[in-house]
């Protein structure tokens, strides 16, 4: 098979969430020398994409979602490491979850093993994370950032509770704010009052990187 047909291959098979075929198409393509990145961006995000589509035109509904997500899900297993993999030096730490009433984690995934290459170490505590939970969970681990992921407009709003909450702990200046996830945009993050907002993981990494060594820098003055 070329790497053209690999790819093809994956976009077509998370597209109707073949997950062994989705497997078995990673590890040829890893054993082919297909980069991790290239099945990641050029055939596994945009079929999720077109899974998107086709449920918002209503050709597709939840369980043909769910088994694209399955399939998806497989695929990052074996490509988790290999992502991973850089070697960077510790830079920070990361508290990391999608808000309350969202299952969403894919994209929250994705960000984390980003973060985990670039030398961060990642708290992630799932999905449907309370506030209640983010403030524990910061206290505990005491990160230098706090994500927040969202993935539906109906629970944006929980970044501004969020905040809130960590306003009322008393900690909302002890850790920078990140937020991210589709629908979400620069001007909502500034309206909510977030330190930060990404649009893909590998900005995320860069702009997590970037307010760490800001915030280091107004401490050392
Ligand atoms: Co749902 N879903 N879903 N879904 N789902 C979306 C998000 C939707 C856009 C589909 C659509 O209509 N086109 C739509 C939301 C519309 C809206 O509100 N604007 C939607 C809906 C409506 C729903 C339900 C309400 C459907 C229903 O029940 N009627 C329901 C809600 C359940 C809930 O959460 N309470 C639902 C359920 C599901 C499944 C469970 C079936 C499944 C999720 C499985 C899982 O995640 N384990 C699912 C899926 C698979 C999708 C789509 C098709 C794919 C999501 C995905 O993984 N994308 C999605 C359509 C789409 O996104 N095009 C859709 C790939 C991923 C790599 O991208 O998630 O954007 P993304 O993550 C990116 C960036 O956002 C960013 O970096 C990531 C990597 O580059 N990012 C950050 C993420 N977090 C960040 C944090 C940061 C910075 C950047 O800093 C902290």
């Amino acid at each position: 098979m070329t790497h053209e047909e690999i790819l093809q291959g994956l976009y077509d098979h998370t597209l109707i969430g073949n997950a062994p075929e989705v497997k078995d198409l990673v590890n040829q393509g890893l054993a082919d020398g297909l980069g991790p990145e290239s099945m990641l961006y050029d055939a596994l995000i945009p079929s999720l994409e077109e899974v998107g589509a086709r449920f918002e035109r209503g050709d597709y509904f939840v369980p043909e979602m769910l088994i694209a997500a399955r399939a998806m899900q497989g695929a990052l297993d074996i490509l988790r490491p290999l992502l991973a993999e850089t070697g960077a030096k510790p830079i920070g730490t990361y508290v990391m979850g999608t808000v309350k009433g969202d299952v969403h984690d894919i994209g929250k995934n994705l960000v984390n093993i980003m973060l985990e290459g670039a030398g961060f170490t990642v708290y992630d505590l799932g999905v449907n994370v309370a506030p209640e939970k983010f403030v524990e969970m910061i206290n505990e681990h005491q990160p230098d950032i706090v994500g927040f992921s969202a993935f539906l407009t109906t629970t944006m709003p929980m970044f501004k509770a969020n905040i809130n909450a960590l306003q009322k702990a008393g900690i909302r200046d002890a850790v920078i704010v990140m937020v991210g996830g589709a629908p979400v945009t620069q001007e909502y993050a500034d309206a909510v009052g977030a330190d930060g907002y990404a649009a893909d993981a590998s900005t995320a990494v860069r702009l997590a990187k970037d307010l760490i060594e800001k915030r280091r820098s107004a401490v050392a003055v």
